[in-house]
């Protein structure tokens, strides 16, 4: 029996890739030298695509391959795929989710934890010989401070799973109030981050969350208050963080995410108040290795049965 054709677009963990190429027919984009040339030629051949945040998944692409009826996402925020493209030609979009909440919720709180309390910036202080010289200045206390969280979803309930463990008191914002939860609801961000001492990130990425941690919001969280971003760095306006950062009118950041990946602003890499982290917070081997079986598990299902194992939400009609 011949095997199923997938294209791949970008390059993935190398376990997941051993695991495309033995149980499927899988074709290396990425690898070819005129990948255009390569769809125009050979693009109708192949039913599924798997692809990453890095490569997405773009309107144009999809048009190239006139057969696609499947996109497997590694990764939970599919953002640079262009679901209402698929959804109108009727290609099915999964992406992995869950799997990664506590990773993801375990980085947000330990960057919060360092940004507060300076571990990174001590360290530094340390191997340079700084103690030698005299004490590393007080830094910011982090239990029993108020956390807020724009963004309540799967991640965020971990986060504030997690934020409880520390005695914060917490209230979250996002469009719509999330059953069920103890946390105040705020619907304006701006309050959101006049109240709070921290503000973690943790909303999907696109255009609709573009710019949401706008100039305003950084301003109202103010020259005590800590930003913390693992979502997408498209939804903080970078340029009005590194700004408040440099002269310091909020206290502090930790970020995980950038709005060039892996481009980070200059102005930040010689700043002690921000922590920076490369895009890692799903990064754990057992993590990434359960987020590569949904990929593979989402592309059995689809070949076997039809339908995808964790497909995503249908958006709402524009
Ligand atoms: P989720 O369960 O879908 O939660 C998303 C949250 O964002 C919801 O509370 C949603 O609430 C809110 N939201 C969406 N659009 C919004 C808007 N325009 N304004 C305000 N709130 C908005 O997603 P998740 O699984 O927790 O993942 C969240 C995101 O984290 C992913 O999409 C991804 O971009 C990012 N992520 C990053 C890493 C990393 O490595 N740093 C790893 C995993 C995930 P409403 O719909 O009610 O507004
Ligand atoms: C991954 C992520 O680093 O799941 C997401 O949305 O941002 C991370 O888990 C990324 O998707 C790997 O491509």
């Amino acid at each position: 029996m011949s095997r199923h054709r997938v294209l791949q677009a970008g390059r993935l963990m190398p376990e997941l890739e051993a695991s495309l190429a033995e149980q499927f027919d899988c074709h290396a984009l990425w690898n070819e030298k005129d990948p255009r040339r390569f769809l125009a030629e050979q693009g109708a051949g192949f039913q599924a695509l798997v692809t990453t945040s890095k490569n997405g998944a773009d309107a144009a692409l999809m048009d190239a391959m006139p057969n696609l009826k499947a996109i497997t996402h590694f990764g939970v925020g599919y953002d640079t795929v262009d679901a209402a493209a698929a959804a109108k030609r009727g290609i099915a979009l999964s992406n992995t989710p869950d799997v990664l909440n506590d990773c993801v919720a375990d980085v947000a709180m330990g960057l919060l934890i360092d940004a507060a309390r300076g571990l990174s910036a001590s360290d530094r202080f340390v191997r340079r010989g700084d103690w030698l010289k005299g004490q590393f200045p007080l830094t910011t206390r982090v239990s029993g401070k108020k956390l807020g969280i724009a963004g309540l979803g799967r991640i965020g309930q971990a986060i504030a799973k997690r934020a409880q463990g520390f005695d914060m008191h917490i209230r979250y914002h996002s469009r719509k109030p999330v059953a069920n939860v103890a946390f105040t609801h705020e619907p304006s961000l701006a309050a959101l981050a006049r109240w709070c001492d921290f503000l973690v990130v943790i909303v999907s990425g696109g255009p609709a969350t573009r710019h949401l941690v706008s100039a305003e919001v950084i301003e109202a969280l103010g020259p005590q208050g800590y930003l913390v971003n693992v979502s997408r760095g498209s939804v903080v306006d970078e340029a009005a963080l590194v700004d408040a950062l440099v002269h310091r009118r909020i206290a502090g950041a930790g970020l995980d995410v950038f709005e060039d990946e892996p481009r980070v602003p200059q102005a930040l890499l010689a700043l002690d108040n921000v922590v920076l982290l490369p895009h890692l917070a799903s990064g754990t081997r057992e993590t990434r290795k359960a987020m590569a079986d949904l990929v593979l598990a989402n592309l059995h299902s689809w070949f076997d049965h039809g339908r995808l194992v964790t497909p995503v939400p249908a958006a709402p009609p524009a």
